[in-house]
């Protein structure tokens, strides 16, 4: 049997509530992780550099074998760039690549650099016409219920190519969930951590393309586009990106 384990902390609210974001995480595992994978999630929550959280909340839920499906983590290559502007040019590249159209390119990168507070889901927007298409407001489209499906590989894996962190762990997992989705053409990303500059292009097409300098250092607003095709049922496609259970395979 399999569990979800999810936490998510803040600091300065209510029960939770209105206070500042600090951390979250989630993972996918088997009755026997359960409890090392709640002291580690307690622990990061705790120990998080954005400050030390006073909530913390965690929920451990299984998940009937039925419900879970696979699909192939997404290759990985990287675009080695040395400011945000060289980033930015990359990313366009990449997502025209990708099947992206210019205009929709353009404006997905726009959306994200626009924003003043960092999104905790994603906004959809065509591939073709560059238009929003979640009515989600700031708070966007959630991917969420993901994992590897072996940790111990892939860690080992992403260790060996000098990414062991929690940040290109986390994001290649999302990103090869996001690539499998019914209509993602590619998916655009930065991160929030004002001390993280590195952002990426998924795609079904190339894989995951990391892009090492995407935004300026200190900056701590990030966030993601997923596009997706002309046409595409979004209540099928946000159904799918916030319930349907995914473990990632090597
Ligand atoms: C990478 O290092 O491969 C990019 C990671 C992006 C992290 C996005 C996030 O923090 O949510």
């Amino acid at each position: 049997m399999l569990y979800s384990v999810k936490m998510r902390s803040s600091l300065g609210g209510t029960h939770g509530k209105g206070g500042r974001h600090i951390s979250g995480a989630e993972r996918i595992v088997s009755e026997d992780l359960v409890d090392e994978t709640v002291i580690s999630m307690m622990r990061r929550a705790r120990e998080h550099e954005r400050g030390c959280a006073d909530f913390i909340q965690v929920k451990v839920e299984e998940v009937p074998d039925a419900a879970v499906s696979y699909c192939l983590m997404l290759p990985l290559y990287q675009i080695d760039t040395s400011e945000k502007s060289e980033g930015h040019r990359a990313a366009e590249a990449e997502l025209i690549r990708a099947g992206v159209s210019p205009l929709a390119a353009r404006r997905g990168i726009a959306s994200l650099e626009a924003l003043e507070d960092s999104m905790r889901g994603a906004i959809v927007m065509d591939a073709e016409t560059g238009e929003r298409l979640d009515g989600r407001g700031e708070r966007g489209v959630r991917c969420s219920n993901m994992d590897s499906a072996d940790t111990a590989e892939y860690e080992a894996k992403m260790r060996g190519k000098g990414l062991g962190g929690d940040h290109p762990r986390e994001a290649l997992v999302l990103a090869s969930k996001v690539a499998h989705g019914p209509g993602t053409v590619a998916e655009l990303c930065w991160s929030d951590d004002p001390d993280y500059v590195t952002g990426y292009v998924g795609s079904p097409l190339h894989g995951y393309g990391r892009i090492t300098v995407m935004k300026d250092k200190g900056d701590p607003v990030g966030g993601r586009v997923f596009f997706v095709k002309h046409g595409t049922d979004v209540a099928l496609y946000e159904d799918y990106m916030q319930n349907q259970t995914v473990l990632v395979r090597l």
